[in-house]
């Protein structure tokens, strides 16, 4: 993703959905890594990025699905709301 002057005042949290395929999941850690489809709510390329997300949310994901995910970004960060099997 693109470098960016650090804000002086946290940014507001934006909420957003995409599609994509699990890369690499760490569910103890609460990482995952998605190659996603471009994100036009968010002015997004699409990209290969780590989102962080609830063990529990990432528990039944596995490497190499195609999924359909909402999350919410904060500047660089961005952390998994939904995640499901693409239909
Ligand atoms: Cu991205």
């Amino acid at each position: 993703m693109a470098d960016r002057e650090k804000p002086a005042s946290p940014e507001r949290a934006k909420n957003a959905s995409a599609a994509g395929t699990v890369e690499s999941v760490d569910i103890a850690a609460g990482k995952i890594t998605i190659a996603h489809g471009p994100v036009e709510a968010l002015h997004w390329p699409a990209m290969t990025m780590g989102f962080t997300a609830s063990p529990e949310l990432i528990a039944p994901v596995e490497v190499g699905q195609k999924v359909q995910f909402d999350f919410e970004a904060r500047g660089m960060t961005a952390r998994i709301t939904r995640i499901a099997p693409a239909q």
